[in-house]
C-alpha cells in the first residue's frame, strides 16, 4: 500500500495527459476542461479507487485510467453544479468558477466533454484489458454517476429547494448526490482487482457509509467552515433553503450521525482480507476534515 500523497501524485502526473490522449481536442475546449480539472481538489475519489484496488492486490497501472475518468466525472459535476441555473457559485477549488472565466456555454460544454471523455477512456482501457473486469468497473462508475445515482440525487436537491426538509428526502440526496460517487471508486477498484461478489458488497457498504459521513461533514462545513480554507463559498445552503442534514437534525446530532456512519464504514472493512488500514483511517479522517 502507498500513502495518500503517493496515490494522489500518481493521479496528478497523468490526469491532463489522459484527457489529451483522446486526440485532437479543440484548443478552447481543452483549455476550459483542463482549467477545472487541473485546479487541484483533494482527489479523494481517484485516490479511493487506487487504494481499493491496491487493498485487494490489483494492478495500479490498470486502475489509473479509471481513477482519472472518475475525477473527470466529479469535475464535470462541480462545473455544472456551479452554473447560475444550479447553485450559482463564483468560487471553486480556490479559483473563479468555470463559467465565470469561460462563459456559461463553454462551461456546459466542458462538463459534457469531461463526462464523455471519461466514458471513452474507461472503455478504451477495458478493451485493452481484454476481459470483463474493466467493463464491469466502467459500468459501476457510469451507473453511480448516472440517472439512478448522482444525477438522481442532484434532481432531488434542485427540485427540493425551499420544501420542508425531511429525513427521507435528505437521506436520498446524500445517498445519491454524494455517496454514490464515493462508492463508485470502491466498487470499481474492487472489480478491477477481481474481487468476489461478497467483497464487492462489503466495499460498497464502506463507500456508502463513508459517503454519508462525508456529506454530513460537508453540511456542517457550510455552516461552520472557512471559505478561504474550503476554496468555495459557505453559508449558501441555509440561505437557499437547501435540504441538508443539519436542517433536519441540527449541528450536534449531525456530528454524532457522521461518527456513527464512520463506525459502520470501518466495520464493513473488517469483513475484508488485505491491508484495510488505509481505507479505515481515511474514513476516520473524514470527521476532522476542514476542506
Ligand atoms: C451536476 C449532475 C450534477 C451533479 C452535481 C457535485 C455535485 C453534484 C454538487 C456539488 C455540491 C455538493 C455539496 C456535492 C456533494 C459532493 C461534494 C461534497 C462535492 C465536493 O467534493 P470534494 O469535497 O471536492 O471532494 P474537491 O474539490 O476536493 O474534489
Amino acid at each position: 500500500m502507498k500513502t495518500y500523497a503517493e496515490y494522489l501524485q500518481m493521479v496528478e502526473t497523468v490526469l491532463s495527459a489522459q484527457l489529451a490522449s483522446l486526440g485532437q481536442i479543440p484548443e478552447k475546449l481543452f483549455e476550459t476542461m483542463d482549467y477545472s480539472l487541473s485546479a487541484g481538489g483533494k482527489r479523494l475519489r481517484p485516490v479511493l479507487l487506487l487504494a481499493a484496488c491496491d487493498t485487494l492486490g490489483g494492478d495500479l497501472s490498470e486502475a489509473l485510467p479509471f481513477a482519472c475518468a472518475l475525477e473527470m466525472i466529479h469535475t464535470y459535476s462541480l462545473i455544472h453544479d456551479d452554473l447560475p441555473a444550479m447553485d450559482n457559485d463564483d468560487l471553486r477549488r480556490g479559483r473563479p468558477t468555470n463559467h465565470k472565466v469561460f462563459g456559461e456555454g463553454m462551461a456546459i460544454l466542458a462538463g459534457d466533454g469531461l463526462l464523455s471523455a471519461a466514458a471513452e477512456l474507461m472503455l478504451r482501457a477495458a478493451v485493452q484489458m481484454g476481459d470483463l473486469r474493466g467493463v464491469r468497473a466502467a459500468e459501476a462508475i457510469l451507473r453511480r454517476a448516472g440517472v439512478t445515482g448522482m444525477v438522481a440525487g442532484q434532481v432531488m436537491d434542485v427540485t427540493g429547494e425551499g420544501s420542508t426538509p425531511t429525513l427521507e428526502k435528505v437521506e436520498y440526496i446524500h445517498l445519491h448526490k454524494t455517496a454514490d460517487l464515493l462508492t463508485a471508486p470502491i466498487e470499481a477498484g474492487f472489480l478491477l482487482a477481481g474481487a468476489t461478489d461478497e467483497q464487492v458488497k462489503a466495499g460498497c457498504a464502506y463507500g456508502m457509509h463513508l459517503g454519508l459521513a462525508f456529506q454530513m461533514v460537508d453540511d456542517l462545513l457550510d455552516v461552520e467552515g472557512e471559505s478561504a480554507v474550503l476554496g468555495k463559498s459557505i453559508g449558501k445552503d441555509a440561505a437557499a433553503g437547501k435540504l441538508t442534514w443539519v436542517a433536519v437534525r441540527g449541528a450536534e446530532q449531525t456530528r454524532d450521525d457522521a461518527k456513527e456512519q464512520v463506525r459502520l464504514a470501518v466495520e464493513a472493512m473488517n469483513m475484508l482480507p488485505g491491508e484495510t488500514n488505509f481505507l479505515k483511517t481515511l474514513a476516520q479522517s473524514t470527521l476532522n476534515r476542514v476542506q
